[in-house]
């Protein structure tokens, strides 16, 4: 049985790290266009450096929830017949031990080279300037996909989604594409869908089956029947 999972901020709102949306979430306090597009940080660099700085120190003190947890237990018991894409940017899916993890968003942990393209692992914090460890240059930013910017890895999603029997879309809200598509793609190849999320979604329609609770509950449950 092929299984794909989509995750969103939902599965990491227990490990303490905001969602975009939700009260109190990311976003508030900053637009949008303010600190995830290509033209703000063409704007004013240092704001967006700030705002992915202080996720990342975030995200360092949060720990995987039992969620993160049921999932690397699953891709213990199916290896490579089960993919985790996730949307998140935290490192909390590697940090509860799955391997097989696609970050179509990209990592907050990488820096790619505005002027060489190399990515390399974050230094420290990017409003210091740290060096390109390939050309030398000042010029890093956060290896993050931002909106007008290609996600990465969709190929690969594509022909996972394309093969599944099983999709899950976990703890988002069904707001961002073309992750919010996927679920369409799954089930015209006739992949059984279902959802794990907190609330109803922009996409629950799109289920054959939703469940509705905490990510911490649902999943390890949901990961269980599965096995
Ligand atoms: C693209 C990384 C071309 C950064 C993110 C005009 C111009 C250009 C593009 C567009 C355009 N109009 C529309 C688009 C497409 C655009 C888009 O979708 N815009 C939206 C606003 C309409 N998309 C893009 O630009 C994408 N690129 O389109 O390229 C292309 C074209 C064709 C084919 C391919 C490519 C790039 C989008 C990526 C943006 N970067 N993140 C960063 O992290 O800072 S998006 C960001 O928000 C997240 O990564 C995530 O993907 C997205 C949605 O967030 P969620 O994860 O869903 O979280 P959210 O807070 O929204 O929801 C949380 C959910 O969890 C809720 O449902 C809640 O109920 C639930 N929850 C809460 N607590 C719990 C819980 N569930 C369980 N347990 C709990 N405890």
């Amino acid at each position: 049985m092929k299984v794909v999972v989509l995750t969103g901020a939902g599965i990491s709102a227990e490990s303490g790290v905001p969602t975009f949306r939700d009260a109190g979430g990311l976003w508030e306090g900053h637009r949008v266009e303010d600190v995830a597009t290509p033209e703000a940080f063409a704007r004013d660099s240092d704001t967006v450096q700030r705002f992915y700085d202080a996720r990342r120190h975030a995200v360092a003190l949060a720990e995987p929830n039992p969620a993160h947890d049921a999932l690397a237990g699953l891709e213990r018991a199916l290896g490579d017949d089960l993919l985790v894409v996730t949307q998140n940017i935290d490192g909390l899916h590697e940090r509860a031990g799955s391997q097989r993890v696609l970050h179509m968003h990209g990592e907050l942990s990488v820096a790619r080279c505005t002027a060489c393209g190399a990515r390399s692992p974050v230094p420290g914090d990017l409003i210091d300037r740290p060096a390109c460890p390939a050309c030398g240059e000042r010029m890093l930013r956060p290896d993050v996909v931002w909106f007008g910017e290609m996600p990465y890895g969709l190929d690969e999603i594509e022909q996972a989604l394309a093969s599944c029997d099983v999709f899950a879309a976990i703890g988002t809200s069904g707001a961002v594409y073309p992750a919010a598509g996927f679920v369409v793609t799954a089930a015209e190849h006739g992949a059984r869908t279902i959802e794990l999320n907190l609330a109803a979604s922009e996409i629950t329609p799109l289920f054959d089956e939703v469940r509705h609770g905490p990510a911490s509950i649902v999943v390890p449950d949901w990961c269980d029947e599965l096995r």
